[in-house]
């Protein structure tokens, strides 16, 4: 029952009823991994899906993705304090010279709702600083978005800049923006690519193994 609450809030948006439905349920003693893992990511996945259909648009699924930052709040340091850990980590930001950050900023919060832990570098990030954060914080994935035909090649620098570093293999790469297609991921060896922030969050997953 608390749980349908959690679930409901997040997929209607709803940031205060999110955050007290998930204080409740606490009080109920369910456990803040079943609470994440059972109500807060599929109401996520949920929103994706209808975006995706062209059920939901991009202000629904900024105002879900607002109700699941208020119920994180909530829920992380129960989370913390229960040690329970990311589905991984991703080093997110858009590439070197743009300036975009609303598709970027959606992508984020969509792979937080999908259970990552997310360091957002915000905008114009030069290769060096995403090998930099990816190696410091560990990270499973760096995810880089471009919505300008000339700050495409940033994607390519970076991807041989993690190489040069060490990282690849061990650091899997992660492109989207409006002119990003699969045909340029492959071009440049990137290892996944993805049209929209829901189906960023689900390659992520896929791209650490838990899909
Ligand atoms: Co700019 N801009 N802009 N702009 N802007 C575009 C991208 C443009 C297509 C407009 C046009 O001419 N029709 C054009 C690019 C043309 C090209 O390169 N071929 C353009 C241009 C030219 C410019 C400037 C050069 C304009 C100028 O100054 N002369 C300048 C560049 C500044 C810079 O970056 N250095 C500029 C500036 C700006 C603003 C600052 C005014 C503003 C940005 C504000 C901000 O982000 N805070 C802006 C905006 C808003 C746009 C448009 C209108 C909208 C972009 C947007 O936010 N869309 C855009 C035209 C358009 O796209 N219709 C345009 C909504 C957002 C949710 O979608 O970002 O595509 P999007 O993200 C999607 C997917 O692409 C995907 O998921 C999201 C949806 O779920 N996705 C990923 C994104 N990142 C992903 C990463 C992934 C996976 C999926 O994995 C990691």
């Amino acid at each position: 029952m608390s749980l349908d609450a959690v679930y409901g809030a997040i997929l209607d948006g709803d940031a205060s009823a999110a955050a007290d439905a998930v204080q409740q349920a606490l009080a109920a003693a369910v456990p803040a991994e079943e609470i994440l893992n059972l109500a807060c990511i599929p109401a996520m996945s949920e929103i994706g899906r209808l975006y995706e259909e062209g059920i939901a648009f991009v202000p629904e699924m900024l105002i879900s993705a607002r109700a699941m930052r208020s119920a994180m709040g909530v829920l992380r340091p129960v989370l913390v304090q229960e040690n329970v850990k990311p589905v991984g980590t991703v080093v997110i930001g858009t590439v070197s010279g743009d300036l975009h950050d609303i598709g970027k900023s959606l992508v984020a919060m969509m792979l937080e709702g999908a259970g990552f832990q997310v360091i957002d570098l915000g905008v114009d990030v030069p290769p060096t600083r995403f090998a930099q954060e990816a190696a410091a914080s560990n990270a499973q994935v760096v995810a880089m978005s471009a919505l300008l035909t000339t700050t495409m090649p940033a994607m390519k620098t970076t991807i041989d800049v993690l190489a040069e570093g060490g990282l690849a293999g061990r650091v899997k790469t992660l492109i989207g923006g409006a002119p990003i297609s699969q045909a340029y991921a492959d071009q440049i060896g990137a290892d996944g690519f993805a049209p929209d922030a829901s189906r960023a969050a689900r390659k992520a997953r896929e791209l650490v193994g838990s899909a």
